[in-house]
């Protein structure tokens, strides 16, 4: 759908009454060929690759809510594929690389910026982290450099480099082709592409529970009825198990609020992504001027969508730790999200062990990157009943037979 200068113009002394919306608002049918329960990013992104690769067209995607309201639309959208492990290098580069093409591919402005993404090491251990990681991610082919303290001076010139410091930084490493994207823009675009292809948006339409018989997944149950479906794929975040429950799948999954904030707009000052283990707090600007921050997840399990004060507070003397010269701004707004955390930080992707049940979960802190490729292989996955190579090592087996893929330390967040 492309706008003229006129059409805006009319549109805009118009009070937008003319605007026609970007997807369709459908009422259900009584049976798709798939249903999707999630309309955040993995669940749009996965339709939108079913349709598109697959031909597979009838297609739903249910929400409770508005899409894109979830963790997708409360990220702090740091982007960038620097993972320690061949799997998760693999996937998340996977994504990375989809992410490059996205805009033009779906017609819609992402504001895919690779700005970098710097991160600090203040100790010796947190040091020798990273060299090991970039030792990995160069043998996958992926860019990631060390930077010496000369060179992060030039790069980030405001940042607190001081020897005098509690924790004073000792290096850094980067990956160049990381950044930022716009959240929001990413689940409408894949949603008008989508729906374009004809995938049916429900929004405003809860799920209560999941209808199996002979053990096999034939529909879902919703505040607007039953639906039938040949096959059902749950990608909830943060409220996956108490779905997965109602299929008898039990998900070792725990959620957790996870909160970010953004400061009043400033001039241009920081043309990079900043994250910090030690000093625990993680920073960009966004185009608006905003900066915007997070750290740690809440130490207790909790569907409460605000996050707790002290969070706020160390996250904020970190800031000002690394950048005593925002010491007078203020914040604008602070919110979290229900994270939905693995026991080894890394996703579940596939089948289980209910015929015709798929389950995309546990991206805890650190999902959006990933929204491109893990759509693309759980529709793979749900389209021929088997993971693609790029998933196969995170099904949910993998808890029962021990073989864990661990990214704590290349995490954004601390746990
Ligand atoms: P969501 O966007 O949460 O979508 C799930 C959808 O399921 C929701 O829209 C919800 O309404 C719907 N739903 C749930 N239950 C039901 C039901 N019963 N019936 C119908 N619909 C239902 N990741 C990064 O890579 N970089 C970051 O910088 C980053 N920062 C983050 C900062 C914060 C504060 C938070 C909270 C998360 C952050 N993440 C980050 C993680 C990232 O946001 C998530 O991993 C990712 O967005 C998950 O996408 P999703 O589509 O799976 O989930
Ligand atoms: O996964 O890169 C990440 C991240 C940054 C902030 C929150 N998560």
């Amino acid at each position: 759908m492309r706008y003229s200068a006129a059409a805006l113009l009319r549109n805009a002394i118009g009070g937008q009454r003319h605007w026609r919306p970007a997807w369709r608002f459908p009422r259900p049918r009584t049976r798709y060929d798939v249903v999707i329960v999630g309309g955040g990013g993995h669940g749009l992104a996965t339709a939108y690759y079913l349709a598109k690769r697959h031909g597979i067209r009838d297609v739903a995607v249910i929400d409770k809510g508005p899409i894109g309201l979830g963790n997708t639309g409360r990220n702090t959208t740091v982007v960038r594929s620097n993972y320690l492990l061949d799997p998760s290098a693999a996937l998340y580069e996977h994504a990375l690389k989809l992410w490059e093409g996205l805009s033009q591919e779906l017609n819609f402005n992402l504001m895919f910026s690779q700005r970098g993404v710097v991160a600090l090491a203040f100790t010796r251990h947190e040091l020798t982290e990273m060299e090991r990681r970039v030792g990995a991610l160069k043998l996958n082919g992926i860019d990631s450099e060390m930077l010496t303290l000369d060179e992060l001076r030039r790069r980030v010139p405001l940042l607190n480099l001081s020897r005098e410091l509690r924790y004073p930084v000792l290096g850094a490493m980067v990956q160049p082709r990381g950044g930022n994207a716009r959240h929001d823009a990413l689940a409408w675009g894949y949603a008008r592409a989508a729906d374009a292809l004809g995938v049916d948006i429900i929004q405003s339409c809860p799920v209560s529970a999941i209808r199996v018989e002979r053990g096999r997944a034939v529909g879902v149950e919703t505040a607007q009825g039953c639906i039938e479906a040949g096959r059902v794929a749950v990608v909830a975040a943060g409220h996956v198990t108490t779905l997965m429950e109602t299929a008898g799948v039990h998900l070792p999954i725990q959620s957790y609020p996870l909160q970010a904030m953004v400061s009043e707009p400033l001039k241009p000052m920081l043309d990079t992504v900043i994250m910090s283990g030690l000093v625990h707090c993680y920073v960009s600007q966004s185009d608006k001027g905003e900066l915007v921050l997070g750290a740690a997840r809440d130490s207790y399990v909790s569907y409460a969508q605000r996050g707790s004060a002290h969070i706020n507070a160390a996250t904020i003397a970190a800031l000002l730790e690394l950048f005593p010269v925002l010491s007078r701004v203020r914040l604008l707004r602070q919110w979290a999200g229900i994270v939905d955390v693995t026991p080894d930080l890394s996703p579940i992707i596939g089948p289980t062990e209910v015929r015709e049940l798929y389950v995309n979960c546990g991206w805890g802190t650190g999902g959006f990157k990933a929204t491109p490729g893990s759509g693309w292989v759980f529709a793979h996955t749900i389209a021929t009943g088997a993971a693609h190579a790029l998933n196969a090592p995170f099904g949910l087996e993998r808890f029962a037979r021990g073989a864990l893929i661990d990214e704590s330390a290349a995490a954004g967040v601390s746990h």
